[in-house]
This record gives structure tokens, C-alpha cells and sequence, in this order.
């Protein structure tokens, strides 16, 4: 039996183009805490490693970077679990009588 003849390319072959890139990866969102003039800053400290899972010196050093610059990121995550984590601060910060502001910004 004779052998096949090699392919040409002239049949119906589909070649389809490469994409780079299919998804972009969702936006992150970064909860940053404010700082001000009365919430005490133990307070603070307790509400970093409550909402955002620090160790205590690590939620130490994010309250005194807040104290000393104005304002310091918590954490970053999508945008459900960064407006819960603000709504849950919030929400603490209130029911203890604080003014401590927090908000979340999409990252870059
Ligand atoms: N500035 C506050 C004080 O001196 C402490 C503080 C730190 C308040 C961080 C808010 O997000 C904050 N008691």
C-alpha cells in the first residue's frame, strides 16, 4: 500500500489566533483605617488584629504608622470582603464610642 501524501495545508484546517489575554483578574480593594485625634490607640491595635487577622506587633506598627502619617492600609481584598471588613469596623468603632473612620479604595 502506497504511504500518504504529506499534508499541504490546503484542507480545511481552522487555525485560530492566540489570545494574550482572556480575563483580567478582578480588582483588589485595599481597607484603610484614618487616623484622628480621640479613638485610643489600644483600641485601634485590638481592631487590626480582630478584622484584618495581625499578630499584635504587626497591628502595633500599622496603628503608629496611621498615627504618625494620617491614614495606613489594613489589608487588601476583593471588593464584597473589603466593604465587610469596613462595615464590621464601623460598626465597632460605634458601638465603643469611637469616631475611627475606615474606608476601602480600589488598589492602584
Ligand atoms: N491618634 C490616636 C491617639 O493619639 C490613635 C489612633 C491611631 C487613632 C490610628 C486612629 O486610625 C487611628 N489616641
Amino acid at each position: 500500500m502506497p504511504a500518504a501524501p504529506p499534508a499541504t495545508g490546503s484542507d480545511d484546517a481552522v487555525v485560530l489566533e492566540r489570545r494574550t489575554q482572556r480575563v483580567q483578574p478582578p480588582q483588589m480593594y485595599q481597607v484603610v483605617l484614618l487616623n484622628d485625634d480621640f479613638t485610643p490607640m489600644e483600641f485601634v491595635v485590638q481592631v487590626i488584629q480582630e478584622y484584618f487577622s495581625k499578630d499584635r506587633e504587626t497591628a502595633t506598627q500599622i496603628m503608629l504608622k496611621i498615627h504618625l502619617e494620617g491614614k495606613g492600609v489594613c489589608g487588601v481584598y476583593s471588593r464584597d470582603v473589603a466593604s465587610t471588613k469596613v462595615d464590621q469596623v464601623l460598626q465597632a468603632a460605634r458601638s465603643a464610642g469611637h469616631p475611627l473612620q475606615c474606608l476601602s479604595e480600589p488598589v492602584e
